[in-house]
């Protein structure tokens, strides 16, 4: 019946348009038509792509990843979400429009129709439905009411800060785009420049988002660097001061047990009391050459701990408030404007950097804590902090641990309102706002009467407007444009001026999630119990590039809004799957390197199927594989494999039973993928499953002559487990041997009366001498064997106490623990 051949083409045209004509991957919300009241939902979501060019193996792996789990939970009896979108805002598209005059909602709307081609090509079940793009009117009409709801509730404001901006791409950086001193995307060193920038406050939220990871199924290497991000550092606030001119300066320190051990005083070139600090003294001049030195160099630079040390003296001094000592003020850039209180107290005896800039400036060294061994030395300072030293010079606290002295003194300082425990986070407030075209205007106009106020929410979305010169000029190009700058006061009425600046696209991804449950509401963002019913997100998966501020991004808009009352759950992404990146020759593919693998190629000469299993077959998921297109014609022979298989058709499912002999060896193979593959997929072991399938349908051709039902059985197995990542291919042996559509079908459940495994002898050696023996059920795993072996008493008599050196596993004959 199948002799005509494999034709991937006519057969994923055909069933795409089946899918498209009866909107089989469509889901309802609840109240429409169709939905399910108490079916179990489940939101399966890929990272949304940033359009740009055409997809790459990259996007494929991802979707056909998501894909699996999506139709392996249809099948599992859920209600699935599974929608797509695009993260159309941004930089490149703005890059490619300077370099070719061709607008940005040209070239994205270009490209999103090529990505949306390829996906519906790659036949990924998606519901299409719900599609939107991120630079759509009617989506950032909602990103700007979002900004508007968090001004209202003082989680948007507006500063003049210092700012990371790239010379290249004349845009302002938020710190998390700031990698080892240079631009993330374009590479170029970053400069500090001050500008009036709007920020969201995501620190507010620190604590919270430190705490809730712990209800999060993340990579644990996730969760670990969105720890590290937040930084969390437990110490105390000390309140220092300057007599002349009267201004108090605050520190954040560690190590408050090492007080009087504080000999200098240091506060960063951006302190904004420096110059207060100064004025009229004859170190003036001084410091603020030093200033203007240090604002120019890179961040980079500044965080290098191998460079000299380098400082002026102010001419000031504050008072220590635990001997009212006065110590000298010194500005130098190792002391960082954007952590802590940007001043800090140098302990030069217990404190590397401090250590340093003592022994340049020849200030002095005075140790406060006693090393346990007597290992005191001069030339470095000593900075071991194992809670054993005790205090010595520190009057009163003297004697004590360090630990029992960072109680005592902060107890102390608290007692007389000179400081207090203080908990210090790494993490900063989100910097909002771009100065570049293709981005969702910030909705807020300033009023010479009225000063900054916000667009009412009926006259959102502010459009961007279409302008003829995109080119970045140190000032938004929204600037030039007077048509969209001169508005009027919506609330005096009088004339005003539009905000020129644009958002951060990571505003944009910090919500879709939420928008796909409820895309077309054009009263709402979203209806909360639309909203509420679908989220959270239960499966993310997406690139470990995103582990820190996509993520915490999307995890701070979830938690404000929540606080808000738009929603009712804490957490956007139960869980979530990270997976590995395809280089190319070692490298990451990008455009600007031109190496980018399209998968159409592949696509078109071998269909999507083969591309998509190739794609997962490639290795486990989250490890990153070099791309290599050598297996892609295994991948579509065994297909063709399986398209060839000739068997009857099966009539009844349970017909086979009962059958002997190589048709019961067959239904087992069968039964036992079944249950091990299903396991695979909980794991996201995609290659492995799929490997499985490769035994399976090689046993099937290695028994021609079992019983037809045991052959038509396995046969539909084969294609009912393949289904989720060849689902053009599989419906189509699928409906062959059975008559029905695979995706109407429950996934297989497998019977435990197959998986039955006769039991075999395993002898177990020490040394080579035989100890024991055990009884096992044939095809256990070695670990597995070794466990069991190492658990008998006669084996554990004979290695007691030795080092084994080596593990020697025969399968189904014999282990041997070779010991010293
Ligand atoms: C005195 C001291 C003595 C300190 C000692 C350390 C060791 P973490 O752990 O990263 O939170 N510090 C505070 N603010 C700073 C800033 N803006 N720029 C540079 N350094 C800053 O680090 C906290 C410690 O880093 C603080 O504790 C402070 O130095 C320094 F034996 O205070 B410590």
């Amino acid at each position: 019946m199948s002799e005509d051949r494999y034709d991937p083409h006519a057969i994923e045209r055909k069933w795409q348009q089946v899918w498209e004509r009866e909107g089989t991957w469509q889901v309802p919300n609840p109240g429409e038509p169709g939905y399910e009241q108490g079916a179990p939902k489940s939101y399966v979501l890929e990272m949304l792509p940033y359009p740009s060019g055409e997809p790459h193996m990259g996007h494929l792996k991802n979707y056909s990843m998501g894909d699996v789990l999506a139709h392996f939970r249809r099948r599992n009896g859920m209600m699935v979400l599974h929608p797509m979108g695009y993260d159309a805002f941004g930089l490149p598209a703005e890059n490619h429009a300077i370099k070719t005059g061709e607008h940005p909602a040209v070239s994205t709307g270009k490209s999103i129709e090529e990505f949306r081609r390829q996906f519906r090509s790659w036949g990924i079940s998606i519901d299409w439905r719900r599609e939107f793009g991120t630079h759509e009117p009617s989506y950032y009409r909602w990103t700007q009411w979002i900004f508007l709801e968090l001004y209202e509730r003082g989680l948007a404001y507006r500063k003049r800060a210092p700012v990371k901006w790239c010379p290249k791409d004349q845009t302002v950086l938020a710190n998390e785009q700031v990698i080892d001193g240079h631009c993330e995307r374009c590479g170029t060193a970053v400069v500090v420049k001050m500008l009036e920038q709007w920020f969201f406050k995501i620190t507010d939220y620190a604590e919270r988002l430190l705490e809730d990871l712990a209800q999060l199924d993340w990579p644990d290497r996730v969760v670990t660097m969105q720890r590290n991000w937040i930084g969390r550092s437990e110490g105390a606030e000390v309140a220092f001061g300057c007599a002349e001119p009267p201004i108090d300066f605050p520190v954040f320190t560690t190590r408050p047990d090492t007080l009087f051990g504080a000999t200098f005083f240091v506060i960063a070139p951006e302190h904004p009391d420096l110059e207060r600090l100064v004025q009229g003294t004859e170190h003036e001049q001084d410091v603020l050459g030093y200033v203007q030195q240090a604002l120019s160099e890179s961040v980079a630079e500044r965080a290098n701990t191998e460079r000299e040390k380098t400082g002026v003296f102010t001419g000031r001094y504050v008072v220590n408030p635990v001997n009212d000592e006065r110590i000298p003020v010194w500005v130098s850039d190792y002391v960082l404007m954007d952590y802590g209180t940007g001043a800090i107290m140098a302990v030069p005896a217990h404190d590397q950097r401090d250590f340093e800039f003592a022994k340049k400036f020849g200030l002095e060294i005075r140790r406060v804590v006693e090393p346990v061994e007597d290992e005191a030395r001069d030339d470095e300072p000593f900075v071991a902090h194992s809670g054993e030293e005790r205090l010595i010079n520190s009057d009163g606290f003297d004697g004590m641990t360090s630990p029992e002295a960072i109680r005592a003194i902060t107890a102390w300082l608290q007692k007389r309102a000179l400081g207090g425990p203080a908990v210090n986070y790494r993490l900063r407030d989100w910097l909002v706002s771009r100065q570049r075209y293709w981005g969702a205007p910030i909705p807020i106009v300033y009023c010479e009467r009225d000063g900054i106020v916000p667009v009412p929410e009926d006259q959102l979305p502010v459009l961007l407007p279409d302008i003829e010169d995109y080119a970045p000029k140190g000032k938004s190009p929204l600037a030039s444009s007077d048509a969209f700058v001169n508005t009027t006061c919506p609330k005096c009425g009088g004339p005003a001026r539009r905000e020129t600046d644009t958002m951060d696209t990571f505003v944009d991804s910090s919500w879709y999630f939420l928008r796909y449950c409820d895309p077309r509401n054009d009263r709402a963002a979203w209806e909360r119990a639309i909203v509420d019913h679908w989220m959270p997100v239960d499966q993310y998966i997406g690139g470990v590039e995103h582990a820190i501020l996509h993520l915490m991004y999307a995890r701070f808009f979830t938690k404000a809004l929540a606080d808000m009352g738009w929603l009712g759950f804490q957490e956007p992404f139960a869980a979530l799957f990270t997976q590995g990146m395809i280089t190319y020759e070692g490298a990451k593919m990008s455009k600007s390197k031109g190496n980018v693998i399209s998968p159409s190629p592949i696509v078109e000469r071998y269909g999507a199927d083969t591309a998509r299993c190739y794609i997962l077959f490639l290795g486990p998921p989250e490890d990153d594989v070099d791309w290599s297109d050598s297996g892609v014609g295994g991948r579509h022979r065994f297909l063709n494999r399986v398209w060839r298989l000739d068997v009857e058709p099966l009539e009844d499912a349970d017909a086979a039973a009962d059958v002997e002999g190589d048709a019961r060896a067959l239904m087992r193979k069968a039964h036992e993928t079944i249950a091990a593959l299903t396991g695979d997929i909980h794991r996201f072991h995609f290659n492995k499953a799929l490997a499985r399938l490769d035994e399976l349908v090689n046993e099937i051709y290695r028994l021609p002559d079992a019983d037809p039902r045991a052959r038509s059985f396995a046969t539909a197995v084969t294609a009912s487990l393949l289904f989720p990542f060849a689902p053009h291919l599989a419906s189509e042996v699928y409906e062959r041997v059975t008559g029905l559509r695979v995706w109407e079908q429950p996934w297989p459940v497998a019977d435990p009366a197959f998986l039955k495994r006769e039991m075999v002898q395993i002898v177990v050696q020490v040394n080579g001498k035989v100890r024991d023996s055990i009884e096992v059920a044939a095809g256990t795993e070695d670990d597995e064997l070794k466990r069991a072996a190492l658990e008998r008493p006669n084996v554990q008599r004979h290695l007691d106490g030795k080092q084994v050196v080596r593990e020697i596993v025969v399968p189904g004959r014999l282990v041997n623990f070779v010991i010293r």
